[in-house]
């Protein structure tokens, strides 16, 4: 059989497909998948961003995972092949959230993990018995996950050769925002610490980024496995919570065995806004601390924020510049706040009425689709980009980075002044990795 699986691109603020010769950093599900499918199968996995379609080109079966910013296309590569009298499978973190919209674009959907599906929809694929729906009753106890197949890519298209690999999956929080709790349940599951060790091996790589959602959620784990990976000598990067860097043995452990960065939802520097997201973890108080700890053990980070928040107003922007800038924060990327389906937020703000469109269609970056109650949509959508061109600036890099020696200088002043160029053209530095 021969199966295509791919990764739609988006659409850049000026409507055209947004492609780019090479990307910052490998992608997992495409691999995954392909791994997942097993060694009978004939696969080609297609990155959009990277590389055109080849409509023309004669598979049996076409598997497509879609994220809600590429949704819109996603469905436009479905039509041509469906037109084309090819099936069509879907699955994702935008198909599992909106999972009626999805089913008019294509022949069956997947909702949630694909481990315990996958498998049951090829054989009724041969079988030519479809279903329109595969739904797992379960979770899967990340046991003997297969090893993603990176041999399908070509690596020289990706600028950082960091191996992405998941350790765990589920967050034991409940931010009224998060998709990654409803997708992957609140239990938070972890792989055998040994097959993590055996893929990264397997794979000969000496840098990994762990792409689990909370990486560190359960610190023994998390500490046992460090140790497992100091006599390895890679250096890896990993995203985990603010929380996380508060702790000292933790931050001293990751840096011995090899932790290069650290990506932190830190969201807001408003106690309110913290309030406002239920992500209580996150104590504002202890934020500087954090952060000197980082810097003292020489660790590189970045930190994502997101803007919208019912105390958030129009000096929310400004009042988090200064705090960033005043830190010295070397990289921080910047978000409006995006309701999904089936979150707590989204059933907050129906309740008020204050949904205005469900993105699926547009897909461009920086979007508002509610009501803000401090500010009106032009000035979070506005206030977004300002204070990304302003982080980026000329002053405040050389505030912020150039006067600022520490580890990972050269990638971080390299990185500051790419997505000085991206956020001076609306483009979402993130869409750059
Ligand atoms: C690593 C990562 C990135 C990397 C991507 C690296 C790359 N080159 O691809 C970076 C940092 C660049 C990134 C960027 C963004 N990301 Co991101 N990212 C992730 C993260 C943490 C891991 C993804 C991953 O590899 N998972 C491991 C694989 C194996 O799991 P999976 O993809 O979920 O696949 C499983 C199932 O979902 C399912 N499945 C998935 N697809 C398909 C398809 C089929 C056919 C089937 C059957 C099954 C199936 O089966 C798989 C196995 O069970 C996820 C969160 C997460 N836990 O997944 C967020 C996530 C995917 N990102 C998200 C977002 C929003 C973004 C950004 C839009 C952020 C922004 N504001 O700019 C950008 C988009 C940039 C772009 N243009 O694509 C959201 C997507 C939400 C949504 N509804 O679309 C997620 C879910 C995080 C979140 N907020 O909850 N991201
Ligand atoms: S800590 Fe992060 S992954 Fe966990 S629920 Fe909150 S936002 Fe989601």
């Amino acid at each position: 059989m021969k199966l295509h699986i791919i990764q739609p691109t988006t659409y850049d603020s000026a409507g055209k497909l947004f492609q780019t010769k090479k990307r910052w950093v490998i992608g997992m599900t495409l691999p995954y998948l392909a791994g997942l499918s097993g060694p009978d199968i004939d696969i080609k996995i297609t990155d959009e961003r990277l590389e055109s379609i080849d409509f023309n080109r004669d598979f049996d079966l076409v598997a497509i995972t879609v994220m809600t910013r590429s949704s819109k296309r996603a469905y436009e590569i479905s039509k041509i092949y469906r037109d084309k009298g090819k099936k069509v499978v879907m699955g994702g973190f935008h198909v599992s959230f909106n999972p009626e919209e999805a089913k008019e674009h294509c022949d069956a959907i997947f909702i949630g993990e694909a481990e315990n599906t996958w498998h049951e929809m090829l054989n009724d694929f041969k079988q030519e018995s479809l279903k329109p729906v595969y739904k797992s009753d379960v979770f899967h106890d990340l046991k003997n996950l297969p090893f993603p197949r990176y041999d399908l890519l070509d690596l020289n298209k990706y600028k950082v050769k960091f191996l992405p690999v998941q350790t765990s999956r589920g967050c034991p929080f409940a931010c009224n925002f998060c998709e990654v709790s409803h997708m992957y349940g609140r239990s938070y599951r972890f792989r055998p610490a040994d097959e993590v060790i055996e893929e990264i091996n397997h794979s000969g790589l000496k840098q990994a980024q762990f792409i689990d959602d909370n990486f560190a959620a359960n610190r023994d784990y998390t500490i046992q496995l460090l140790k497992k990976l100091t006599p390895l000598n890679i250096k890896w990067t990993c995203l985990w919570t603010i929380k996380s860097s508060a702790d000292e043995e933790l931050v001293e452990t990751a840096k011995n065995s090899g932790c290069y960065h650290i990506n932190m939802g830190i969201e807001s520097i408003s106690e309110m806004s913290i309030k406002d997201m239920a992500k209580s973890q996150n104590k504002v108080g202890d934020y500087e601390r954090s952060l000197s700890l980082l810097n003292r053990k020489k660790i590189f980070y970045s930190l994502n924020f997101i803007f919208g928040w019912d105390s958030d107003n129009t000096a929310t922007f400004t009042k988090t510049l200064d705090f960033i800038v005043n830190n010295k924060v070397p990289l921080a990327f910047f978000s409006i706040l995006f309701p999904q389906n089936g979150t707590k937020i989204h059933q907050h703000l129906s309740k008020e009425d204050r949904i205005i469109s469900s993105n699926s269609f547009d897909g461009r970056n920086q979007r508002c689709t509610f009501k803000p109650k401090n500010m009106t949509v032009d000035e979070l959508e506005g206030g977004t980009w300002k204070i990304y061109q302003n982080f980026y600036s000329i002053p405040s890099i050389i505030k912020r980075v150039i006067l600022e020696p520490r580890a990972a200088y050269i990638h971080i002043v390299f990185s500051n002044f790419i997505f000085r160029k991206a956020a001076k053209s609306l483009q979402s530095p993130l869409d750059y990795y």
